[in-house]
């Protein structure tokens, strides 16, 4: 993919405000007001996605701003990524969310205390009291994550769940940006770490025993309210008083209609808390957890991570080709599996009914990142992009689902708004496969967007209203590279 492939090029010079000399005077604000927006956000060891709705460190999160930050501040971008790992469990797996110990229950739901249930706390080194990660239920014990708390503060607590490994791709650009030693031994840090997220994912998340991960939860996705759980969701057997034992907050800080409903939400808590009451163990999953599906945006992630992983492994002395061909594997099963000719589009698999999920949702056109997706495929998708179903113009970027379908909603987390993260996937995907008009669509629309409305969390695909939370890190930080580097190395 075209960001994983070649080393550093400067694409113009900086001014002495740290704005590129190339943007006119309107990027030149759109740049600044990134910048402040990310200066904000940080912590002093990691940025949070947004000061009001989550006052924590999110796992791909970390990944995308760390592809911002990038251009703007490398040893900040290294930093984050380097909090992140710490927190990484001893079997290998990333966690979704790193507590901040400063923060209290109070401001995130759910928290610590969620996570850790009756055994105690959850994390690694450190915090984790022996359990789960502490090798409990045959889990590798893998001892190179270093403790949270070491950079001098109280131990980094954390969720048991994971995101879709963006990762590699942020250390990757990172280093093509600002090459160097101390890159390079940035890199050193994080490469067996990275190996280990992608190694946790390879095995223990095969659930459905052919090669794709599972996720366990729609959290898992990073699309979590997305239609594409729908079906999967229905069949689990909510916990009824699930809601009453526990309250949400996310509803008190942004409007319901903007969020998950209750229904929704307790079906979420209830997938959870059976994860976590079997100690977040992966043996088994099939006849125990409710929630198992093959999602095509989290495995062309980890494909495209393969890639990075590739690039890194040339840096710090170890074998691309072990890297290259497991993509080219991931990207072989992601056709045979999840691809549906008729709907020219791909589709979780659900792993417990061994079904499609019909609906046409937007990760299902992440695959395009992947390189050696076959031509067929790529048309195939291309063409849905162009559609009346997600329709890419000027005007718009691409939604989060089908606009033709009677639930598509507009203003419901991921039924229907713009994400910018998910069009910048789609922006460099369009770009690896030689679609660079259609990918300089969506990257000026997107522009556009943010421009008009702000860096909110997501915007309404009919008028352009940002909703969610405003000042979002990941909005920032793409708008960045979007602005940096508008002709990336194929
Ligand atoms: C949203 O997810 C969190 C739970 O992880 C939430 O709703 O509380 C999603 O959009 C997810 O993709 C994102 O990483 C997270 C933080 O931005 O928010």
């Amino acid at each position: 993919m075209s960001f994983v492939a070649k080393p550093a090029r400067n694409t113009g010079s900086i001014g002495p405000d740290g704005v590129p000399d190339q943007l006119g005077e309107a990027d030149a604000a759109l740049w600044r007001g990134a910048t402040t927006i990310l200066a904000a956000n940080w912590t002093g060891t990691h940025t949070v996605p947004s000061r009001t709705l989550y006052p924590h460190q999110w796992s791909w999160d970390a990944g995308f701003i760390s592809i911002g930050l990038a251009h703007t501040a490398p040893d900040r971008a290294w930093r984050d990524l380097r909090s992140l790992f710490e927190a990484q469990w001893p079997d290998g797996r990333v966690p979704h969310i790193v507590f901040d110990p400063g923060v209290t229950e109070r401001d995130y739901f759910p928290g610590p205390t969620f996570w850790a249930g009756e055994g105690g706390p959850v994390g690694s080194g450190r915090g984790n009291g022996g359990r789960p990660n502490g090798n409990a239920g045959g889990t590798p014990d893998r001892t190179f994550s270093a403790p949270a708390g070491t950079n001098g503060g109280p131990a980094r607590l954390s969720s048991g769940i994971v995101q879709p490994p963006v990762h590699a791709l942020g250390a990757w650009t990172i280093y093509r940006r600002a090459p160097g030693h101390a890159a390079a031994e940035e890199l050193r840090w994080l490469y067996p770490r990275l190996v280990a997220q992608q190694e946790y994912l390879a095995t223990a998340r095969d659930v459905g025993g052919a090669g794709l991960s599972a996720i366990v939860h729609p959290w898992e996705s990073g699309l979590d309210n997305s239609p594409s759980w729908d079906e999967a969701l229905a069949a689990v057997p909510v916990t009824p008083d699930v809601l009453r034992r526990y309250a949400r907050r996310d509803n008190q800080v942004v409007a319901s209609k903007h969020r998950p409903t209750d229904e929704d939400y307790a079906r979420y808590l209830t997938i959870a808390l059976s994860y976590r009451d079997g100690g977040y163990r992966d043996a088994d999953l099939g006849p125990r957890h409710p929630f198992l599906v093959e999602c095509p945006g989290f495995n062309a992630l980890r494909g495209a991570a393969e890639l990075a992983l590739a690039r890194i492994a040339e840096v710090v002395g170890a074998d691309p080709a072990v890297h290259r061909a497991r993509a080219a594997s991931i990207t072989r099963l992601l056709v045979d599996r999840l691809f549906d000719p008729e709907t020219g589009m791909f589709h979780p698999l659900d792993v417990r009914t061994g079904r499609r999920n019909p609906a046409r949702c937007v990760n299902g056109l992440l695959p395009l990142i992947l390189p050696e997706l076959p031509a067929v495929q790529v048309a195939s998708l291309v063409a849905v992009l162009e559609s009346d179903r997600f329709g890419v113009s000027a005007r718009m970027p691409v939604p989060s689902y089908d606009r033709t379908a009677a639930d598509f909603d507009p203003f419901r987390y991921w039924r229907g708004p713009v994400w910018s993260n998910i069009n910048w996937l789609l922006w460099r995907g369009l770009r690896t496969h030689g679609q660079v008009e259609l990918a300089g669509t969506v990257r000026a629309a997107l522009l556009d967007l943010v421009r008009g409305s702000g860096y909110y969390e997501y915007f309404h695909p009919g008028n352009a209203a940002g909703i969610g939370s405003p000042a979002f890190s990941w909005t920032a930080a793409l708008t960045l590279d979007l602005l940096a580097d508008p002709d990336p190395p194929a």
